[in-house]
């Protein structure tokens, strides 16, 4: 801060390196925190470990990728000006044209200044004494600020389970999560994918029309609707332009922070066959995530849920022509639970004579061999391997990084039984260390981008706050901190969400502690939280 009585004034800004605050991650999140603590007159950098901002969308340039909200409502909003020149080619933006608006923002806002690029934060640790967080990173640098903000997302690191004999295969392997930037060409050869999850789910279609042959090597089948995605008309856009702030707001008053997502405030049980068939197909032909917006408590009652689930396995059956494919396609879980897909042409796929499912339920895959994948006693030979197996959603990024709070307790040794935060913002024994999206905030059950700003926003306007009233320090008590978590679980405890094998509870990671990650409580609900917190002083944190 620039005036006399900052709160910050015990750190020597004069020396090199030395913050208000320290931003890791250069994605949405990571921009926006810098555009607003520089607005607000703070010094801030970023640090992060691509060569480019986007985050998600910089990493995940798998073919097919596509962000599965609502272009016109995946976007920022904190610039009306912004908001209104950009103009999104489709109803679901495609990965290079999401990274190009990342890039625009960086540009238009002048971001890159202040962002370092290329560098891993590898550790950061709260010197009590000064109030002043260390931040060490792996090209041997040392900063120092009095806020370090994680903004180093839910899904940021990949998944790559340790197959046997992975070392051994001759040819390239790719993740989907780190994909190669000059892209990859697969004319002409045999391909093999493992995972059948969201990214498997958008890439099999686009990788299928290139490939040779391709193998599906499937554990788990998910449930997936199409996305229906078309070009934007621009008198579609225009008419959204002229009130953006009423959809907006509207999207505010959604539970997933959405207002595409529309609820269809009826039980599924209490209208008849033909009633419930009709809302299923219309939602089906409307396309992507707000299928799940059919009914009310698809969620809430197994009977209810069977039903939208026998309505997809129903359109297996009539897209996929093999009896025996499409009844591995049809999914046992219920639909929901792990986070519902959406395609392009996917279950159509299947009917092409190069594309083959591979069942790896039961018996599973055994090693990576020199030429392919062995599942059993049997050796697929690819050219190629797609690994399409996620990520270690929520608290990854986070348990890579050495974080030493208080006491000299680690963030790990504190999150050894699942993540615990208050609001997903802040933690007990870590103070001035936010995360943007932490775990027990709606995340990634909501639109990301509204979600962020309104994370950006309240650590903003909390660290303004502090400077205003000469504090140094905020933590949260550990009893709000309890009993915020307490809500988080006892919530999700309603939902049929928290009942299955998914990377929400952490099952995809092995020895990670089963805990349902996000608030399933719904946007509206949390944002009043935050406010009213605000509103009583920071109830439920110190401030000293
Ligand atoms: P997901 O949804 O976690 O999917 C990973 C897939 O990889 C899933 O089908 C897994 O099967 C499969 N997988 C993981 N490990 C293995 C092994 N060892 N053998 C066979 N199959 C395996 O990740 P995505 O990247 O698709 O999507 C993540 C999110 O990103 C998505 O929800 C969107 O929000 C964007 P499993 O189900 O565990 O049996």
């Amino acid at each position: 801060m620039t005036t006399s009585n900052s709160t910050v004034a015990k750190l020597d800004k004069a020396s090199q390196n030395t913050y208000d605050a320290l931003i890791v991650g250069a994605g949405f999140a990571g921009m926006y925190m810098l555009y607003q603590l520089r607005s607000l007159g703070f010094t801030a950098k970023v640090i992060e470990a691509g060569d480019g901002v986007g985050g998600t969308w910089y990493w995940n340039r798998y073919p097919g990728a596509r962000c599965d909200v609502w272009s016109m409502e995946y976007s920022y909003q904190f610039s009306e000006e912004l908001q209104q020149e950009w103009v999104w080619s489709q109803k679901y933006a495609p990965q290079p044209e999401i990274l190009k608006y990342a890039n625009h923002v960086a540009d238009r806002f002048d971001l890159r200044k202040d962002i370092i690029f290329n560098t891993k934060v590898l550790s950061t640790k709260y010197i009590e004494e000064t109030k002043i967080w260390t931040i060490k990173t792996d090209d041997n640098q040392v900063f120092n600020s009095q806020f370090c903000i994680m903004a180093t997302g839910c899904l940021s690191t990949p998944n790559k389970p340790k197959f046997k004999g992975i070392d051994d295969f001759k040819g390239p392997w790719y993740h989907t999560g780190q994909w190669p930037h000059e892209g990859v060409d697969f004319t002409g050869k045999r391909v093999g994918i493992i995972g059948t999850g969201s990214s498997a789910i958008q890439s099999i279609p686009v990788i299928a029309e290139q490939a040779e042959q391709l193998f599906v090597f499937q554990r788990t089948a998910n449930y997936t609707i199409p996305a229906h995605n078309k070009d934007l008309d621009l008198d579609f856009i225009n008419e959204i332009k002229m009130d953006y702030q009423g959809l907006r707001d509207r999207a505010k008053l959604n539970r997933g922070g959405t207002a595409a997502l529309r609820l269809n405030e009826v039980n599924a049980v209490d209208v008849s066959e033909e009633d419930r068939i009709q809302q299923y197909e219309k939602r089906w032909e409307e396309g992507g995530v707000p299928f799940m917006g059919s009914f009310q408590d698809l969620l809430l009652n197994p009977d209810s849920n069977k039903t939208a689930a026998d309505f997809v396995k129903s359109k297996i059956d009539e897209i996929v022509n093999d009896p025996k494919v499409a009844e591995l396609l049809k999914p046992k879980n219920i639909i929901g639970c792990k986070r519902l897909c959406v395609d392009t042409n996917y279950y159509q796929t299947f009917n092409q004579s190069h594309v083959n499912l591979i069942d790896v339920s039961e018996t599973k895959i055994d090693s990576i061999t020199e030429k392919g994948i062995k599942v059993g006693e049997y050796e697929y030979e690819v050219d190629a391997i797609v690994f399409a197996t996620g990520f270690d959603a929520m608290t990854g990024a986070l348990k890579n990084i050495d974080i030493i709070g208080t006491n000299n307790q680690t963030l790990n040794n504190k999150w050894e039984d699942g993540p615990r935060m208050y609001l997903g913002l802040l933690a007990k024994g870590f103070p001035n260390l936010f995360t943007i999206t932490g775990p027990g905030s709606p995340s990634v059950l909501s639109n990301m981008l509204p979600s962020i700003e309104q994370h950006v926003d309240w650590i903003s306007q909390c660290i303004q706050y502090l400077n205003d009233n000469n504090l140094t320090q905020i933590e949260p008590t550990i009893e709000a901190e309890e009993e915020w978590i307490s809500h988080v679980n006892e919530v999700a405890g309603k939902s049929l969400r928290s009942t299955c094998d998914s990377w929400y509870v952490g099952a995809n990671i092995a020895g990670k502690p089963r805990v349902f990650m996000p608030y399933i409580g719904g946007v509206p609900a949390y944002r009043e939280k935050c406010e009213e917190i605000v509103s009583k002083g920071y109830e439920g944190f110190n401030l000293t």
